[in-house]
């Protein structure tokens, strides 16, 4: 925590301090000084990598991290409204137009790009333009992984979208709240719905290995698993994002298919788009329990490679020096408190293997 002084003449003054500072005023004669206070936030172990793709929302400047799928390979947006910490206070808002994610159709996807296991968790909420729950049949949002393609559209071919998914909204039966799971292999797609719940859920995927474990949580409830899904095919780096999609009739009863549909933009009306979705924030983390890494797999990415060196590198104390970062413990291959020569060698040997 840091302080610093801010002079001003000595009168009321409602904000002294920029936005969401704690502030204290000290008289010093006839001038007032405001003390601002900076507590920043705590430093993220370095072991947490994936954790610095962690999206709270409450910065408007945080959406050009994110990756839009339509836009960076020319295809038309499928958005009507976007934007962080604007319309929805905190939120990440979307609406968007008339759009699915099944089979070779796209939808809305804001995405960034993650390597080897772990674990998801997004806080979202589905509502009707002007209702609590979606009036418009497939009209969803949650979090996609997504084995990672970029094509124009003139270089576009069938059967190659490869991806799953957990999304809250409205499915088959409009107006009533449904969880919706998705796997879609080689473009062919397998749904499956259950009940859902009205208001923010919050949605989870945990990526151990070649194992998706698909989880939802109502309001007040425990984590409850929605479906299992085994892919070998997905790569060791995949997109991991936010989807949006609303009206499937309006989609399916476009002439052509998803290769015509998916250039074009069908606004509403004629269309029937129905989906407000808002999400509270995106957290990334590595998963820590019930795995087991190779012991040189120091970044618990499931993979030996240089990454590992620069793992070791940072936690490197000599022998028989304790390290003292927890997140060391990864580095110690033999486990006798230090990080140093027989760590590095160990990973050396397993290079070589
Ligand atoms: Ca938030
Ligand atoms: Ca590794
Ligand atoms: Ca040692
Ligand atoms: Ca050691």
């Amino acid at each position: 925590m840091f302080e610093f002084l801010s002079f001003r003449k000595p009168v009321a003054s409602s904000a002294p301090c920029v936005r969401g500072l704690a502030s204290r005023t000290v008289l010093c004669g006839t001038i007032a000084m405001t003390v601002c206070t900076v507590t920043p936030a705590p430093a993220q172990p370095f072991c947490d990598d994936v954790a610095a793709l962690n999206d709270e929302f409450d910065d408007t400047t945080t959406l050009t991290a994110w990756t839009n799928e339509t836009v960076v390979d020319d295809w038309p947006s499928q958005i009507s409204i976007l934007d962080v910490d604007t319309t929805a206070p905190g939120a990440l808002y979307v609406e968007p137009e008339v759009s699915t994610w099944f089979q070779d159709y796209r939808g809305v996807y804001l995405y960034k790009e993650v390597t080897g296991s772990f674990s998801v968790t997004s806080r979202v909420q589905a509502a009707g333009l002007s209702s609590d729950v979606p009036t418009s049949n497939f009209s969803l949002a949650g979090i996609m992984i997504r084995t990672p393609r970029h094509e124009a559209p003139g270089e576009w071919t069938p059967l190659q979208e490869n991806w799953l998914f957990i999304t809250t909204g409205t499915g088959n039966s409009p107006g009533t709240a449904q969880i919706e799971t998705k796997n879609t292999v080689d473009g062919i797609s397998v749904l499956k719905l259950t009940p859902g719940a009205i208001g923010w859920v919050d949605l989870r995927i945990d990526r151990t290995g070649d194992t998706y474990e698909l989880y939802r949580r109502f309001e007040g409830e425990d984590w409850e698993l929605a479906r299992t899904i085994v892919r070998d095919d997905l790569p060791e780096t995949v997109q991991v994002g936010m989807i949006a999609y609303t009206d499937w009739s309006s989609v399916s009863g476009y002439p052509g298919g998803a290769e015509e549909f998916n250039q074009v933009l069908v606004t509403s009306p004629p269309g029937n788009r129905d989906l407000i979705a808002q999400f509270d924030y995106v957290r990334f983390s590595r998963p820590t329990e019930g795995v087991e890494y190779a012991p040189t797999d120091y970044d618990h990415n499931g993979s030996i490679d240089l990454d590992d060196w620069s793992y070791l590198e940072q936690c490197l104390t000599g022998p028989g020096a304790a390290y003292t970062d927890p997140c060391c413990e990864r580095a110690d291959s033999d486990g006798d408190g230090d990080a140093d020569l027989v760590d590095a060698t160990a990973l050396l040997l397993a290079f070589g293997a």
